[in-house]
């Protein structure tokens, strides 16, 4: 069966997916925002083990267990901090979300939530951000569409929500 994509107002830290992926810094010792809201639910466990993986570069992902979330998984991946957009934002912002899915078809995960990467305190714009994040997780449904059961993205604000929605309708990726 083909990969389920959906969209939804919540907290990640809430959803019962095998994985949830984090919005973190090069570092992975947490911050704020939806970093901090996982570190927060996910407990010490976490940031012990994130000490030890030596921080992780923009775009690239790296993936820890979920300690007290109820995902077995997180995934970490450092978006791009939005320059301007002539800095390779939208190949690094893309490369986040590819390479978080490789890493959960890697580790056997069926379901996975994304949040809105980069566009919190990385000041990417969301209207741009969005339909980068919708086609690049389309893309990877359309290539391997028997890896995955489930791919989420969780708005955490109204506004971000319809935002989602209206772009993965305007691409025509969901009805
Ligand atoms: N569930 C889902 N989405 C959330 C939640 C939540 N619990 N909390 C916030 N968001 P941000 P970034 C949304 O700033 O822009 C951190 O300090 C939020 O509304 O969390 O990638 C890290 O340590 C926004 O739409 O991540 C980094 O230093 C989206 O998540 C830096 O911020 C992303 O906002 C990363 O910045």
């Amino acid at each position: 069966m083909r990969t389920k994509l959906e969209l939804i107002k919540g907290d990640i830290t809430e959803i019962e997916t095998d994985a949830i992926v984090n919005a973190a810094n090069e570092s992975l010792l947490g911050g704020l925002g939806v970093d901090g809201a996982i570190h927060e639910a996910a407990g010490e466990r976490l940031l012990q083990v994130c000490k030890t993986l030596n921080g992780c570069k923009t775009g690239e992902a790296k993936i820890t267990k979920g300690y007290n979330l109820p995902a077995k998984y997180v995934i970490h991946t450092v978006g791009p901090i939005w320059i301007g957009g002539e800095l390779n934002e939208p190949e690094l912002l893309a490369s986040c979300y590819r390479k978080s899915l490789e890493l959960a078809v890697e580790y056997g995960i069926k379901s996975i939530a994304f949040p809105s990467i980069s566009t919190g305190a990385f000041g990417y714009p969301i209207e741009k951000a969005a339909p980068i994040a919708l086609k690049t997780v389309n893309c990877f449904i359309a290539d391997n569409p028997t890896e995955l059961e489930k791919v989420i993205f969780v708005l955490f604000s109204n506004e971000d929500f319809e935002l989602y929605q209206s772009t993965a309708k305007g691409l025509e990726i969901i009805n």
